[in-house]
């Protein structure tokens, strides 16, 4: 059986902290594509590419999808051999989470691929905590367990590889740590 690298995807809505997810986990950002919208805003329209180490030596390979609808195209191109997905939503701000919401009904369809539903930016002091979001989520969101929502701060590297090794034992992969 042909085995290929190990691959996580990170979806989201803007502004979710995709970007900010696959630099944090990767250290060396190997790869953004970016482009202006309007003065000072930036929006991802390629991908986030980056690469980690695990302690045992495993690689992982961490893809962020290309965040607007009319890139969906894409989406099953970057989610192929995936091990899993990591779907995230800021906690300070639920304008746009309709979008994360519409990613997941789309890629949770016909995939049986494990996934996790982080709520991200809970360092900050306007982050609604999770015990708040969890009853509003497990309502409207297509998930299946409460246990598949978890904390993230996207920028503490620490909080990110907890998701990664979360995800990963989802999958069924042992990580020695
Ligand atoms: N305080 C805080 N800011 C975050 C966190 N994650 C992302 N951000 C910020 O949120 C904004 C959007 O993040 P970005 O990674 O570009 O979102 P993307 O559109 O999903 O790629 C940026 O200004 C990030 O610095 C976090 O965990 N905490
Ligand atoms: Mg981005």
């Amino acid at each position: 059986m042909k085995s290929y690298p190990k691959k996580v995807v990170i979806g989201g809505h803007f502004n979710a902290g995709k970007t900010t997810f696959v630099k944090t986990v990767s250290g060396e950002h190997v790869m953004t594509m970016e482009k202006g919208i309007r003065e000072r805003e930036t929006t991802t329209v390629g991908f986030d590419y980056g690469k980690l180490k695990l302690p045992d030596g495993q690689v992982i390979h961490v893809v962020g999808l290309p965040g607007q609808e009319r890139f969906s195209m894409l989406w099953d191109v970057v989610s192929k051999n995936a091990v899993g997905y990591i779907f995230l939503l800021d906690s300070t701000d639920r304008s746009r989470w309709h979008e994360t919401k519409k990613q997941m009904e789309i890629l949770l369809k016909d995939k049986e691929l494990p996934y996790l539903l982080a709520l991200n930016k809970q360092d900050l002091p306007n982050a609604k905590r999770p015990e708040e979001l969890k009853p509003l989520i497990l309502k409207e969101f297509p998930i299946k367990d409460e246990s598949l929502i978890i904390p993230l701060i996207a920028l503490n590297k620490e909080s990110c590889f907890n998701a990664l090794l979360k995800l990963l034992k989802l999958a069924g992969y042992s990580v020695k740590v």
